[in-house]
């Protein structure tokens, strides 16, 4: 760590950065500023930091080596998308999708809420790679923060420290990155625990200046700017404009029993069981499933015409509840020790537990609030969204080339949203441009359909709808182009849903490690080994083409899964038409033409079989 008091002093070889570390000096009045430099020593002052404030509890060690529960403040414990702003200079390149704020107005807020706000307290810079140093698919971001727990978590989460200095030699691109958790201290005023300013929160995006300004949270998405603020925001705005792609996608590789590799790239919206896909344990004898990324996934083109991904990030900022042996053993055994625990529950061994972690809660807990906690007690011991966060280097099933320079090229994207009806359990694109379409319908039913019925849809296209930095219809528009690059050999595109329902309601499909049978067929699609049946829809799997064996599915039960549903998607077609409108005339006509194809397909279909 280097510190300095001194404006003038040159901190780094990089001019501009030492500039705008004084200009936000001044802003925001630090007692003092230290560069991070990414190492364990760092790490552990600012851990006792915590700890000596009272947020970090050390866990028995014994059972959960160098690992800490934090506690936030009951107001600041997830992202916040209404006080999330895409602040581009024409409102209409936001879209309707996003909370649109006149840049210049923002930064006039901004910087009232800035001046000063870092009185009493250290601003820590904080340099980072999103991606191996050095890749050509990386980028560097510097965050300033006034958070130690912001300093913690972004060791484990990126790449920090000299080295990215060293990369961005003195005048490298990076993403400037500014946080403050709003809680000033004025001279003899005590600080609380989790400071933060939950009435003045803006996490604010200038896609056009790649620049984030974060104020008044300490927690996750919010504080943490080289994740959904960085490596989807901006990223997204910066792909856009390089002609590459920034998505919201896990990673995996999947080994067949021959030896083959294939890596695999999927969407899907929260709650639809993406953490336990990307460290999925297959059912099938013979076949691995290896993590390179649970969350997010940059990909640029090689000279070879293929996508080339990598993982920006370096740890996994996971949902604990609903994480256990039986939905997913790696996850489990990735938080064995160095990990941080926020808002779980504390043992009475000093350890951690949350809703799932096992079938039967523990007879007394502290809650995630700090209180007395039995199963009695009718409230959660962990907060729905307590967060485990660790390096991804300790799961087990973190893949070889999880931090190779070039990326892993992507054979298959699969979108996948949470779909009682209508949506079968795998469905292949014919096309890139059908499979773009998929992506942009994908929805989760919030309300259970009744047979034959759709239930209330909420679209969520690629799993991007928080995170696009610019209009949703330009991202649509973005991805019909990657599709039309000359030379380019693209992914096979397929749209799976895990949750479809039988008649008396019940998940037809077993899920979890059984997911690997569908990873089968669709590696098989990509070597080009497995027959498809050609559907108004897309291709489906044949009816030996799943390998279903030693499941207890009834020939209903397979039926149900495998169903084109031509009335379902009929009665869907409005629907997309109405959501499309929703976008006015940025709507890409290759989207609409897919739209107008589906529909001549389903009248033929119905036709025939009337
Ligand atoms: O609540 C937050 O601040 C985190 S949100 C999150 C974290 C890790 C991975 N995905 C997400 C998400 O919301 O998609
Ligand atoms: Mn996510």
């Amino acid at each position: 760590m280097r510190s300095f008091d001194t404006i003038g002093w040159t901190m780094t070889q990089h001019q501009r950065l030492n500039q705008w570390i004084e200009e936000l000096k001044t802003l925001c009045e630090p007692d003092a500023v230290v560069i991070c430099d990414g190492s364990k020593s760092e790490y552990d002052q600012m851990m006792g930091k915590l700890v000596d404030a009272g947020v970090a509890k050390p866990l028995n060690a014994s059972l959960r080596p160098n690992s800490f529960l934090v506690r936030s403040d009951p107001a600041d414990v997830a992202r916040v998308e209404s006080r999330t702003f895409i602040c581009s200079q024409d409102e209409a390149d936001a879209g309707p999708t996003n909370h649109w704020a006149d840049p210049n107005e923002m930064r006039a807020t901004l910087n009232g809420l800035f001046k000063g706000c870092m009185r009493g307290r250290t601003m820590y810079v904080i340099p980072f790679s999103m991606g191996p140093v050095g890749s050509p698919i990386a980028h560097i971001g510097v965050e300033v923060s006034d958070s130690p727990y912001v300093v913690v978590s972004m060791h484990i989460m990126t790449r920090v420290g000299q080295a990215v200095l060293d990369e961005l030699g003195a005048d490298g691109d990076f993403v400037p990155c500014v946080h403050s958790v709003g809680y000033p201290l004025e001279p003899g005023q005590a600080d609380v625990p989790w400071p933060c300013a939950p009435n003045d929160l803006h996490i604010s995006h200038f896609p056009e200046t790649r620049e984030i300004w974060s104020f008044g949270s300490g927690y996750g998405g919010n504080a943490l700017l080289g994740k959904k603020c960085f490596a989807l925001r901006i990223a997204s705005a910066m792909a856009r404009q390089e002609g590459w792609m920034a998505e919201h996608m896990l990673i995996l590789k999947l080994t067949s029993p021959e030896g083959a590799k294939r890596y695999i790239a999927a969407a899907f919206p929260s709650a639809c069981g993406k953490t336990n896909l990307a460290m999925l344990v297959p059912t099938i004898p013979g076949w691995s499933v290896e993590t390179v990324g649970d969350d997010i996934c940059w990909m640029k083109f090689g000279d070879d015409g293929q996508l080339y991904a990598i993982n920006p990030e370096a740890g996994f900022f996971g949902v604990a509840p609903g994480t256990g042996m039986d939905t997913n053993p790696n996850a489990i055994m990735t938080l064995t020790e160095n990990c941080i625990f926020t808002n779980v529950a504390e043992t009475d061994e000093g350890d951690v537990w949350w809703e799932g972690m096992t079938d039967e809660p523990p007879a007394h807990l502290i809650d995630w609030r700090g209180n007395d906690w039995t199963p009695d007690s009718g409230t959660d011991a962990a907060h729905p969204n307590a967060r485990f966060t660790v390096s991804a280097a300790q799961c087990p099933a973190i893949a070889d080339e999880w931090e190779d320079l070039a990326g892993v090229p992507i054979s298959a994207i699969l979108f996948g949203g949470r779909r009682a009806s209508v949506v079968p359990l795998v469905n292949e694109a014919h096309s890139w441009n059908q499979g773009t379409f998929f992506g942009s319908i994908v929805a989760s039913e919030k309300t259970a359909a009744a047979a034959g019925a759709i239930g209330e849809l909420r679209r969520d296209p690629m799993a991007m709808l928080p995170f696009c930095g610019y209009n949703m219809a330009d991202y649509w528009q973005h991805w019909i182009d990657i599709g039309a690059k000359e030379g380019a050999q693209l992914p096979k595109i397929f749209y799976v849903n895990w949750f479809r329902k039988d008649e008396e309601g019940g998940f037809v499909w077993p899920g979890f490690g059984e997911n690997s049978r569908v990873l089968e067929w669709i590696f098989k699609r990509c070597e080009g080994t497995a027959d498809a049946i050609d559907t108004p829809i897309g291709r489906l799997p044949t009816l030996d083409g799943l390998n279903f064996d030693g499941l207890s599915l009834s020939d209903t039960d397979i039926a149900t899964l495998l169903k084109v549903d031509i009335d379902g998607w009929q009665s869907e077609l409005p629907l997309i038409e109405d959501y499309y409108k929703s976008f006015g005339d940025r709507v890409p006509a290759a989207l609409y033409e897919e739209l107008k194809q589906l529909e001549a397909r389903l009248v033929e279909a119905s036709v025939g079989v009337a």
